[in-house]
């Protein structure tokens, strides 16, 4: 059995905007997708990003710094309710997801994952159980210092099953309206895809920190460079180009970008 995972980044299922407007059209393009995935005995999960249910309120109340003697009760409050929102968010892509006849089992990261970046702990065997398409997403998690809780990426829990869940072999980060990575802003007449990221790939991006408390589409990078030097290989798409999608998950000729496992010598050690 090989094992795919697929990330719904927050601005492809909300309107990063508009605080907690969640967008169905890239759900409701992969689920059927899933569904055939899954019945040809590929097992799935799914991370998905927070959008305007996350990063919104988090950022009002400096939840990513974590905890501030001088904010704790509007802080409190903040957890509380960008937890409440998140699960809201998940609740309605496991609802299309289920209706599509997808059985979900649902990891929110503040009950099994604590710390934040690419160091979190928490057991992922949780995500083993096979017969299930499991989904977990961005949260804010407690974390064992002074900092008390902090902002769990998506992005980073992805890096961790993917490299983790042994029999992975292929991980897909899902655009909102962008066919893969460009060498700059793509809203530039000038940019390029890069159809082929290596270590020696340059490009440029810019965060948008006034609404985004994680990392945007450098974080995505730099994760997948990772992610990718530890085995599975890792694809860039639109998220609401299903034709493609169904492309790269069948194995056929599709538009993205792509990272490759680097080579031994640039990695260090075989695995
Ligand atoms: O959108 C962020 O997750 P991401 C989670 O995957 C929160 O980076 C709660 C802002």
């Amino acid at each position: 059995m090989s094992g795919v995972i697929i990330k719904l980044g927050g601005a492809l299922i909300t309107d990063k905007d508009e605080l907690r407007t969640f967008r169905p059209e890239a759900v409701e393009t992969l689920a059927p997708i899933l569904g055939d995935l899954t019945s040809s005995g590929t097992r799935v999960t799914i991370v998905h990003g927070a959008g305007s249910f996350g990063h919104i309120e988090a950022k009002e109340a400096g939840l990513a710094g974590g905890h501030d003697p001088e904010r704790s009760h509007e802080q409190a409050r903040a957890v509380d309710s960008v937890r409440e929102s998140m699960s809201t968010l998940n609740g309605m892509v496991v609802g299309i997801l289920e209706s599509n006849g997808i059985d979900c089992e649902v990891h929110p990261p503040r009950e099994w994952a604590e710390g934040t970046g690419p160091g979190f702990t928490g057991d992922i065997e949780r995500f083993k159980e096979p017969g299930k398409v499991h989904l977990t997403f961005g949260d804010v998690v407690d974390v064992n210092d002074s900092t008390r809780f902090g902002i769990l990426s998506g992005d980073h829990l992805m890096e961790r099953l993917a490299i983790e869940m042994e029999d992975t072999t292929l991980a897909v980060f899902l655009l909102n309206g962008i066919d893969g990575l460009y060498d700059r802003d793509p809203k530039d007449p000038n940019a390029t895809l890069i159809e082929s990221f290596t270590t020696d790939t340059s490009y440029t991006t810019s965060l948008d920190s006034d609404k985004d408390v994680t990392g945007g589409m450098a974080l995505k990078v730099e994760v997948s460079t990772r992610i990718s030097s530890n085995g599975p290989r890792v694809a860039f798409v639109n998220g609401l180009d299903g034709g493609n999608l169904r492309q790269l998950l069948t194995g056929g000729d599709y538009k993205g970008t792509v990272f490759e496992r680097a080579k031994s010598h640039e990695r260090g050690m075989d695995r």
